[in-house]
């Protein structure tokens, strides 16, 4: 590509990028195709979106109708079937009592929403004083003020340090590799590490805070698995102060932890969910956010032709986003999707856990389908040896990601053994080559 493109990417070293493009013009099922014909084996589902594969024929169809059915309407004191429709069936799937869904356009949207909701709730019971939010460090809550502002990634909070949201605290992040390396699921140790909530209570009271969010298993941070006991804990300690607690979903939902929620396979049951992502098997960008009933319920209050919730966006509940996910409802049901993930992960825990002992690993963690092998950074040069291993893999086939020095993988629902084998196998010949 000789001359200047006009594109710039989100996320990417773009002046590296331009020297040597990576541009995919197609997928089918478990690949890629890239501009220049090679057929790579997709180590991430997208980017932790597809669980079902790329271009599933009946997703593909059901957005095809849609778009020459109802291609927009709008959503405000209006809406449409399918939007309907969708949030029926996500209710289908969440936890019982949250029967309320809030749609946005992407997981970014969809926590600002929800800290939203929070004040709002709050605020409607005669508890307006709760406006304290808290996230967790490490914690990923996408990219806009509210995400960013409870979002505990250093580098994305650097530039915007002055912008960010007044009256947000954190709570520690759970990982300890002196205490925790090589877990296999969840680790043992660091329940107590929820405790860091108590510590914020005490010093702003309990009464001050609105809302705790966390991912109950931390994905763009490098795979942070809970420890044993951890999320009842933070739950209990919410419920000792009246404080909501928000389970960020847009990774966790969906299947990614072989069940439709994290909620579900820890059985702990947060007020608010955060999704996107697998909500559409990535087809068509969308968010959500589940209420518990009685956050709905509050906001219900006033006179009944009055807007009760300030809040929208142009695209929420898009009926051709709203399509897509139905149809991916639907195919998860059909295709037992989440049971078949849940019965791939002793072979992906095998599979990942077998580079111990490869160069650079100091860590490997799993839970669900969800991966993370760390590597030792570089001397004076964190994450380039983690952008090497990806660049490596990009040239043998394999696409995964890199987190820093932090590998990630986010293999599909119904990915086969034989699949897994490629992937690792492909990342312990990187590893072999990289310095
Ligand atoms: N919350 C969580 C937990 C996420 O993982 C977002 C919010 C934001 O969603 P949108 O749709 O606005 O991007 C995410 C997104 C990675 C990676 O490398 C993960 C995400 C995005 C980009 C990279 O793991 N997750
Ligand atoms: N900016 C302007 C000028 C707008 O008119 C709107 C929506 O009407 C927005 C931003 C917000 O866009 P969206 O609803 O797609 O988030």
């Amino acid at each position: 590509m000789s001359q200047e493109q006009a594109f710039w990417l989100p996320f990417t070293a773009n002046r590296a990028f331009w020297k040597s493009p990576r541009v995919i013009r197609a997928a089918h099922g478990h690949h890629y195709i890239t501009e220049d014909g090679r057929e790579l084996l997709d180590g991430f589902s997208g980017l932790w979106t597809s669980g079902l594969g790329h271009c599933h024929p009946k997703i593909v169809e059901a957005v095809r109708e849609q778009v020459g059915t109802l291609d927009y309407g709008m959503g405000f004191q209006v809406t449409n079937d399918k939007a309907i429709a969708l949030a029926n069936e996500v209710t289908r799937f969440a936890p019982p009592g949250m029967n309320k869904v809030f749609f946005t356009n992407s997981g970014s949207e969809a926590a600002d929403t929800a800290l939203k909701i929070a004040l709002a709730y709050h605020r409607a019971r005669g508890e307006g004083q709760r406006t304290r939010l808290i996230g967790r460090e490490r914690g990923y809550h996408g990219v806009n003020f509210g995400g960013m502002s409870v979002g505990g990634i250093p580098a994305n909070r650097k530039v915007f340090s002055a912008a960010l949201l007044p009256g947000v605290d954190h709570i520690r992040h759970t990982h300890s590799l002196p205490d925790m390396a090589f877990s296999r699921g969840q680790p043992t140790w660091g329940a107590h590490l929820a405790d860091d909530l108590e510590r914020l209570a005490a010093l702003h009271d309990g009464s001050n805070i609105a809302a705790v969010i966390v991912e109950p298993v931390a994905g763009s941070t490098g795979i942070l698995v809970p420890p044993v006991g951890y999320l009842q804990r933070l739950r209990g300690i919410c419920d000792k102060y009246g404080i909501l607690l928000i389970f960020d979903e847009v990774i966790t939902a969906f299947g990614r932890i072989g069940a439709p929620f994290a909620a579900t396979r820890f059985d702990v049951m947060p007020d608010i969910i955060t999704t996107a992502k697998g909500l559409t098997n990535g087809v068509i960008p969308m968010g959500a956010v589940i209420v518990r009933d009685g956050i709905h319920q509050a906001l219900m209050d006033g006179p009944d032709k009055v807007v009760e919730l300030f809040h929208g966006y142009t695209y929420s509940g898009h009926p051709v986003a709203a399509a897509a996910g139905l149809a991916t409802m639907q195919v998860y049901r059909e295709e037992d999707a989440f049971a078949r993930a849940l019965a791939l992960e002793p072979a992906f825990e095998e599979a990942i856990h077998a580079l111990s002992g490869e160069p650079h690993v100091i860590d490997i963690r799993n839970f669900g389908l969800m991966g993370g092998i760390e590597l030792a950074p570089r001397d004076g040069a964190p994450g380039m040896r983690g952008f090497d291993v990806f660049l490596k893999c990009f040239e043998r086939g394999l696409v995964i990601r890199n987190g820093g020095d932090i590998l990630q993988f986010s293999p599909f629902l119904d990915s086969s053994v034989d699949e897994l084998a490629q992937i690792f196998d492909t990342v312990r010949t990187a590893l072999r080559e990289v310095d």
